[in-house]
């Protein structure tokens, strides 16, 4: 495998600025240089858990295993530092202090990756990007960065390094092959801030075999599941214990059961590990539905202390999900796979999506009516987006509804192509949706039934924290969520209440207590600015309070741009100005 630049990597010439002509042959770096990595920001959503952030010590949920990864690949010479920009301000001399700075990024995290590139620039320091945006839109980012890299770096970094000591890199790496991953290094966790981070992130394959039109999974890390050996992993989970992580572990593959023989072999060494050494950890990962299929690794998963799961069910629509083809959500009844898999043992959380083609108003009451049934607590309900690769987003180009310069960055973002329902039905659907699912008494509600019904088995075994810090986020949790929330009586409601019932079964307390915290991100839709600030989730649940309520103003307006939208006259970023999500990114 080799590094292969494209056949004309300055597609975007005419966008880069006199100084980054692409011509220009960009001076060595020479050797021992100096790196700093960061990790941009990212802006407020489900995924943040901004609201429990506020109660507990730490101020992340996990740190970017992208760049800990390719710091494993520089060589031994170079200094690297890796500032996170979740709890670390960028100054100036950090950026002085650099030969090289790296980025890593999701399409997330855009308004942050570009400024980061920008300062550096503007100090005249060299810029390096990669990770998923930069494999998605490398074109786009060649004019912001001096050298970004599309694909996987494990085996083309050495030569990249030796390249940008000698002053010979290109401008643009696609990595067009995905690299075997039993040659991936151990991550170098020993650059965190470990004590900042609620999770440590452990990847075991990459890939997946389905084929989701709107999954930019396969095309970034292809449909073949690639993975480390058991040892590998083995390793990098000794790395940790070293490193003396005794809290929960990401098991960040794509879908974890891709491969679900590999899968199995690699959760039976995983349970000889925990036994070896007193369950020091707990794991979760996401998986596909068809999980609920294989028993055997279920019980498995059980046994090496997974505790939940996230799943991408979508939607309980049929039609929408043939017309995306996600056949693998077709070939049960999907609630009853939701409940085999919490009775063998494992919770779960799941993603929805609102906006597929087939989808009509009704679905907004459909949608509701399944994630109630099924009882998932953090359901992570989102409109449907086409992200480039996709196939979906070809599609759209080809039935000329794809929005050019979208700006959308999330789920959370007008979709960035015309939908067939009008868009401020779906944005208003949309914010219907949430607002009910998130009413303290919803959310609570589910969240008890989804426990109650969940079935931890003995060798399911929460972390171990400090007596003392358990207490610290009781009083905390206590205080901004039992005195000043306006959820108050909702919240001691359901603490009596698992006290009550689970106070003899450590696992199912521990994960009422997640879900009791994580109310200040999801369960807080009647609250006031007081209690949670305006950057957060809740701020923008009250918005859409606010909105229901008949804020007439932004309805009238949401109203006639989605018209001019539908019609092919406006933006998604402009529907965004006058959209208040405050995570969209304009
Ligand atoms: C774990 C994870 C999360 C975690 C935490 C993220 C974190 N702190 O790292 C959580 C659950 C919070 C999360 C959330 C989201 N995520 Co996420 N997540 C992942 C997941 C499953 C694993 C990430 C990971 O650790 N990968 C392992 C590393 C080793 O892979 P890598 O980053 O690609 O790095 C390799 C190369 O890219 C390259 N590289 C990386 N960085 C750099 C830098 C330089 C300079 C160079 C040279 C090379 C290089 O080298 C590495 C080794 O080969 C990925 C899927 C995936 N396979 O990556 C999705 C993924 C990154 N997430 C994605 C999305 C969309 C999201 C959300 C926006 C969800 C949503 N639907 O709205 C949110 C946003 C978060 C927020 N707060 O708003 C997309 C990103 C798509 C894109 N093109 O940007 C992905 C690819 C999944 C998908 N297709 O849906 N996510
Ligand atoms: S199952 Fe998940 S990871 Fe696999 S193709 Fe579908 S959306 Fe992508």
């Amino acid at each position: 495998m080799s590094a292969s630049p494209i056949a004309d990597p300055f597609r975007q010439f005419s966008i880069l600025s006199s100084h980054q002509d692409a011509e220009e042959q960009l001076p060595p770096l020479g050797s021992g240089l100096k790196i700093l990595m960061v990790w941009p920001r990212f802006p407020s959503s489900f995924w943040g858990f901004e609201g429990v952030m506020k109660m507990i010590p730490e101020s992340s949920i996990m740190p970017p295993l992208g760049l800990i990864t390719v710091a494993a690949l520089c060589p031994a010479s170079w200094q690297i530092r890796l500032l996170d920009r979740a709890f670390e301000e960028l100054r100036e001399e950090d950026l002085l202090w650099a030969d090289l700075v790296m980025v890593s990024a999701m399409v997330a995290q855009r308004v942050d990756a570009l400024a980061t590139l920008a300062r550096a620039r503007a100090l005249k320091r060299r810029t390096f990007i990669g990770g998923p945006w930069a494999s998605s839109e490398p074109d786009f980012l060649l004019a912001h960065a001096d050298h970004v890299l599309a694909g996987e770096a494990e085996e083309v970094f050495a030569e990249i390094a030796v390249a940008l000591e000698k002053g010979e890199a290109r401008r643009l790496y696609r990595i067009a092959d995905k690299p075997d991953m039993t040659h991936s290094p151990a991550p170098r966790f020993d650059l965190l801030q470990m004590n900042r981070y609620t999770s440590m992130p452990v990847q075991f394959s990459r890939g997946c075999p389905f084929q989701c039109e709107f999954c930019d999974i396969i095309t970034i890390y292809g449909r073949r599941p690639r993975a480390k050996t058991p040892a590998q992993v083995i390793a990098e989970l000794d790395i940790l214990r070293r490193l003396d992580w005794h809290n929960e572990v990401f098991i960040v593959d794509d879908n974890f059961i891709g491969n679900h023989k590999q899968a199995l072999l690699l959760t039976e060494e995983l349970k000889i590990w925990q036994e070896r050494n007193g369950h020091p950890v707990s794991f979760y990962t996401e998986a596909s539905l068809n999980l609920a299929d294989q028993p055997e690794l279920l019980a498995a998963m059980v046994a090496a202390n997974f505790m939940y799961v996230f799943v991408g069910i979508e939607t309980p629509s049929a039609e929408a999900l043939k017309g995306s083809r996600k056949f693998q959500n077709l070939r049960g009844d999907i609630t009853s796979q939701v409940r085999a898999i919490r009775e063998s043992g494992l919770w779960i959380l799941a993603g929805f999506i609102v906006g597929f083609d087939s989808d009509d108003e009704s679905i907004f009451a459909r949608q509701l009516e399944f994630i109630e049934q099924t009882g998932i607590a953090w359901a992570m309900a989102g409109v449907l987006q086409a992200p480039p690769t996709t196939a979906l987003f070809d599609r759209m180009k080809r039935e000329g509804r794809l929005i050019e310069n979208s700006q959308s960055t999330t789920n959370f973002s007008p979709p960035n192509f015309r939908t067939t329902m009008p868009l401020p039905a779906l944005l208003h659907g949309l914010a219907g949706l949430l607002a009910d699912l998130y009413t303290p008494e919803a959310y609570f509600g589910r969240a008890f039934r989804s426990i109650e019904s969940w079935r931890p088995r003995p060798t399911q075994h929460p972390p171990e924290l400090s007596l003392s810090y358990n207490l610290r986020v009781l009083f905390s949790s206590m205080w901004h969520q039992g005195v000043r929330s306006n959820y108050r009586p909702a919240f001691w409601r359901f603490l009596l209440l698992i006290v009550r019932k689970w106070a003899r079964q450590p696992a199912k307390l521990w994960l009422g207590y997640m879900v009791l915290l994580a109310g200040s991100s999801f369960g807080s839709g009647r609250v006031s600015r007081r209690n949670c600030g305006w950057d957060t989730w809740c701020f923008w649940l009250r918005i859409t309070f606010s909105t229901m309520r008949g804020w007439r103003y932004v309805n009238a307006n949401i109203w006639n741009k989605g018209k001019a939208h539908i019609a092919g006259n406006v933006n998604t970023a402009r529907i965004s100005r006058i959209f208040p999500f405050p995570y969209i990114q304009i």
